[in-house]
């Protein structure tokens, strides 16, 4: 069935059509493989335990109570919603800020029910690379802007780090509140679909370059998970209801998959970094084409990189023999 968003006639956006739900495939690996590849994604309906999704959600309810753009939730449910009471948000924290510093995450992965769900998923225990995105995005003000706020994929913007996206809802979120709308069977080639700016930094996908019937999105509810494909395409839908939309993006993989080195850096240069981690120290080179990257995932070069990363910074660096493909930071 075709959904159209609302929308305001001048702008354009696509028809979308409903995600696929693969709670069947559960315990098929080959399965699993297989609709990873072809769809670009995995979407699990009502796997994750709501009490857990409660407690973690909570982190956003404290926070937007702190803000003052919420009347006081007391002991009511906020699966559902919570409404935008038409507080400033002069000051509002769009990045979440303080959330990241509580750093809720990894409670919630080590809740027992959570984490049985990944390792079942998996078939082995999972690795949760510390890239989180805590989002409580409001409604959006001005209704003349487009609802796409900006098509990508997560690929070229983390070369080499095989992670799955994990996009977790924390209360309702339907097409009203947006979510997260993305371009099926589009990942299998592993193709870049971003423009290159003369910059090595990667500019937004165009609408015209997805097939208009690629698109899918759901109603989403606490309990729901997305993961992605690193290849697929996708992009956050705008606000257009009176509740906050609440969401958390991490990135996971399988501890037997090849992951990233998390620690900190010991010393970088334009030519190398040397990182500890629990292991101990590891020395990679950097070239011109190792994606060194900032917050906002733009490409450092030259003296940019020693200018971001610091000795004693937090990076995640992806690798091949001694060669880093990525250093980033967790934010
Ligand atoms: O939630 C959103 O708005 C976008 C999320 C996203 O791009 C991601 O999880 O990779
Ligand atoms: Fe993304």
């Amino acid at each position: 069935m075709a959904t159209q968003l609302k929308e305001t006639p001048s702008i354009e956006f696509p028809a979308t059509q409903e995600l696929k739900t693969h709670n069947h495939l559960i315990g098929d690996k080959a399965a699993l493989d297989a609709a990873w590849e072809q769809d670009g994604y995995w979407f699990f309906r009502d796997v994750l335990d709501k009490d857990a999704v409660g407690r973690l959600r909570q982190n956003w309810i404290d926070e937007l109570e702190t803000q003052k753009v919420i009347d006081p939730v007391g002991s009511a449910s906020t699966e559902k919603s919570v409404c935008y009471n038409g507080g400033s948000l002069e000051h509002y924290p769009f990045r979440m800020d303080p959330i990241a510093a509580k750093r809720p995450w990894p409670a919630f992965v080590t809740e027992k029910p959570i984490n049985d769900f990944f390792t079942r998923l998996f078939q082995d225990d999972p690795f949760w690379v510390p890239v989180v995105e805590y989002r409580a995005t409001p409604p959006q003000q001005d209704r003349s802007k487009s609802r796409i706020d900006g098509i990508h994929q997560d690929g070229p913007y983390s070369p080499g780090i095989p992670f799955r996206i994990c996009w977790i809802p924390l209360a309702e979120i339907d097409s009203e509140t947006g979510g997260l709308m993305l371009a099926e069977g589009m990942a299998s080639g592993r193709e870049s679909y971003h423009p290159k700016t003369e910059n090595g930094s990667n500019g937004s996908i165009r609408l015209e370059d997805i097939p208009a019937d690629r698109w899918r999105r759901t109603t989403y509810q606490a309990g729901d998970v997305l993961l992605m494909n690193l290849w697929t395409p996708h992009t956050g839908v705008t606000n257009h209801s009176d509740r906050f939309r609440l969401s958390m993006d991490h990135r996971v993989m399988a501890v037997g998959d090849k992951c990233p080195i998390v620690g900190t850096v010991e010393d970088i240069s334009e030519n190398h970094v040397t990182v500890r981690d629990a292991s101990g120290l590891h020395t990679l080179s950097i070239d011109p084409d190792t994606y060194v990257r900032n917050t906002m995932g733009q490409k450092l070069n030259g003296p940019a990189i020693t200018e971001f990363h610091k000795a004693g910074s937090e990076v995640i660096i992806a690798y091949d023999g001694d060669r880093a493909s990525v250093v980033r930071p967790p934010h």
